[in-house]
């Protein structure tokens, strides 16, 4: 334990700080007034997004840059005291919330962005640049950044790669991870890991920063990444299509796939959902009547792609109604039906949240079968589907289930897992999934994993009970 005294004054800006030694060493770290330890300084981040998960941290750390973050690790490290690592704070499984009084660890003022390197395609990031002023910056320099999800002005580029987000564009670009081509972390005991040159090509060892990312802050702090850009595409066209079924919404994406390389983004949402929305944020209906299911796809490309996605849906039996928008404020018309999705939920109350995905084959059996298994524990649960599913990822959300019953994620999950599915597309495992995990992962693989852990953080003191369960001896007395 660190035995900094008490008496330090860099801490009597923090009133109850005085009291805590471990404050008292962290503000030598960082500043006094970056060390929170005050109940109402501390609320907005010891509950999340979800409102589902809350606990208490014993302080709350604000570091400017990647020396002062290994300063607080080295620190805790030292004190023996758990961290959690908290970016924007939009995660929707619990991972980046205090549990059981533990220092979080807030990357929010590391949100320094380099210029973008035009040669290399790359822009160099701190943990805690916004998603959309990372977008903006690409913009700036004719580069586009093509992971984007709703939560785009909060989500953070460390909590980004730390779960490995998903999003609108996987489709066409691939998740977080594939976009990673350099990162910096701080290993739990306070040590820095470097690799940010950006090389395309480096097969020297075991690739560190495809580990980091998914890795949901159990394994490095991570600071800093180096991020591959694409070319910005001009040209868009969205079309909002409204099918009878998810099977015909299937099979119009396959033909849709082989035929418009264009292809960017297919969302699916369900009438139900399409109501909440109307509901919630208006936005006004998209066709005369209620459909059961929509599809909405966009087109990029450099020059204007409604052609081959007219071509694409062209004579498609499956296709009942479909709108279609080129200029920017009608597309972003058609997007928000999709986006508002979990604002509108949330309108009406805590939902259970389930982000799955499926092998294609079984996506029709889930979306026939999820509301029985839901009624036959929740009867009086409202089910609500929406997500990505050019990804076979669906988000299901669950209205007016008993606030802290678990039969609902028990039984969908278990569902998905029947039919060949993981219990996490794009949210990662956090605290909420950690049960159900053994159910999709056979107990070798679960051995490795703990083995990762093990191995990075053998006291088990980064983000403990998320993702890992915790080690009932872990090495604490170790350097
Ligand atoms: C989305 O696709 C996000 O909009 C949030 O992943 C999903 O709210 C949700 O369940
Ligand atoms: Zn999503």
């Amino acid at each position: 334990m660190n035995d900094a005294s008490s008496s330090n004054p860099a801490v009597t800006a923090n009133e109850a700080a005085g009291s805590d030694p471990l404050a008292v060493a962290l503000a030598e770290e960082v500043g006094a007034s970056h060390v929170l330890s005050d109940v109402d300084l501390r609320a907005p981040f010891e509950t999340d997004w979800t409102r589902r998960f809350s606990g208490t941290a014993r302080l709350v750390v604000r570091p400017a840059d990647t020396i002062e973050v290994a300063g607080v690790l080295r620190r805790c490290s030292e004190a023996g005291v758990p961290v959690v690592p908290q970016g924007g704070n939009t995660g929707l499984v619990g991972g980046g919330v205090p549990r059981h009084g533990e220092v979080v660890l807030s990357l929010s003022r590391l949100d320094g962005l380099g210029e973008v390197d035009r040669q290399a395609g790359q822009v160099t990031a701190g943990a805690g640049v916004t998603l959309a002023a990372l977008r903006a910056h690409a913009a700036d320099a004719g580069l586009s950044y093509p992971v984007d999800f709703a939560a785009r002005d909060s989500a953070t580029v460390g909590g980004m790669v730390a779960t490995n987000a998903g999003g609108i564009r996987v489709i066409r670009y691939g998740p977080t991870r594939r976009q990673v081509v350099g990162i910096e972390a701080v290993t739990a005991d306070g040590r820095v890991v470097s690799r940010m040159a950006g090389l395309v090509k480096d097969n020297a060892g075991y690739d560190l920063a495809g580990l980091l990312a998914g890795s949901e802050g159990t394994l490095a702090v991570i600071t800093r990444v180096r991020l591959q850009l694409v070319p910005s595409l001009g040209a868009r066209v969205v079309a909002l299509v409204a099918v009878e079924d998810i099977r015909a919404a299937q099979r119009l994406l396959t033909r849709v796939r082989a035929v418009a390389p264009s292809l960017e983004a297919a969302e699916v949402f369900f009438a139900a959902g399409l109501r909440l929305v109307q509901c919630h944020a208006g936005g006004g209906a998209p066709f005369g009547v209620e459909h059961p299911v929509y599809l909405l796809l966009e087109c990029a490309a450099h020059s204007d792609p409604t052609e081959e996605l007219a071509g694409a849906l062209g004579e498609a039996t499956e296709v009942v109604d479909v709108a279609v928008a080129t200029d920017g404020p009608s597309r972003a018309r058609l997007w928000a039906l999709r986006e508002a999705h979990t604002e509108a939920i949330n309108a009406e109350g805590v939902p259970v949240k389930l982000d799955i995905s499926l092998p294609s084959h079984a996506m029709g059996t889930f979306v026939d079968r999820v509301h029985g298994v839901v009624a036959d524990v929740s009867p009086e649960a409202l089910t609500i589907m929406f997500g990505h599913l050019g990804d076979g990822n669906l988000h299901v959300n669950v209205l007016g289930v008993e606030p802290g019953s678990q039969a609902v994620d028990d039984a969908v999950l278990r569902l998905t897992v029947e039919l060949g599915g993981s219990i996490s597309a794009e949210h990662g495992i956090g605290q909420a999934k950690l049960e159900w995990l053994p159910l999709h992962r056979d107990p070798t693989d679960l051995a490795m994993t703990a083995g990762i852990k093990h191995a990075l953080d053998p006291a088990g003191l980064l983000n403990p009970g998320v993702l890992v369960p915790i080690d009932p001896q872990p090495d604490r007395g170790r350097p």
